[in-house]
């Protein structure tokens, strides 16, 4: 079994670096802990935050990115839950949106349910796959000085990207009061949409 990444990033630390100039960026949220630190950045009626289903962050983002092809779209998420569904990055490859990043704040760990170590603990490259899975850009981040030249690039429209930043173990308290599924998706639908919406 490879050893732990020595991560000494902070996952609040980088999240509020990422959204602190979020324009008008639609952003889609993992389950758990980053959907916690994406409320705790700030609410917006721009986040929906996907709470407990696992699996589907990456796709949402596609579906999203695909039909407001002129808006950013950023999916933040965790290393379980992208593990989980990782055809979507090979159907993201292929599909090609320009405006879409997948940001996979990657502890090693499945912290929201007991700290039990994912496969990127045992060396699983998730950087490595989505190249090998299309991604025009990807990569691996572990510092600060690499975050840094990142986060322009996450809101440039220049091809699919896709980061795993690898975070310390370090777990915050749930700072999002959001609960409702469907006013969390009718409020997004709103702010997007316009009352169009419910036409
Ligand atoms: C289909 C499904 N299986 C299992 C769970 C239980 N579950 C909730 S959060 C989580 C771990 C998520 O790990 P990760 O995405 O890495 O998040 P983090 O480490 O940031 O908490 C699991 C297994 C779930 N919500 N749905
Ligand atoms: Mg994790």
């Amino acid at each position: 079994m490879a050893t732990k990444t020595k991560a000494t990033l902070d996952r609040r630390a980088v999240i509020n670096k990422i959204l602190e100039k979020r324009g008008d960026a639609l952003v889609v949220t993992g389950l758990g802990s980053s959907c916690y630190d994406v409320g705790a950045a700030g609410d917006h009626a721009n986040n929906f935050y996907l709470w407990g289903g696992m699996g589907a962050a990456a796709m949402m983002g596609l579906g999203l990115a695909l039909a407001q092809p002129t808006r950013q779209v950023l999916v933040i998420t965790g290393d379980g839950e992208m593990l989980m569904g990782l055809g979507a990055l090979a159907t993201i490859g292929t599909q090609g949106p320009r405006n879409l990043s997948i940001i996979v704040i990657d502890n090693e760990l499945y912290s929201e349910t007991g700290m039990q170590p994912t496969h990127t603990a045992r060396g699983v490259d998730l950087a490595a796959m989505a190249k090998a899975a299309q991604f025009p850009r990807s990569a691996t981040i572990t510092t600060d000085a690499q975050l840094k030249s990142w986060v322009p690039q996450l809101y440039a429209p220049a091809g699919a990207a896709f980061v795993a930043i690898k975070v310390n173990a370090a777990r915050y308290p749930m700072a999002i009061r959001l609960r409702d599924g469907a006013h969390i998706k009718n409020r997004f639908r709103e702010a997007l949409l316009g009352n169009a919406a419910f036409d």
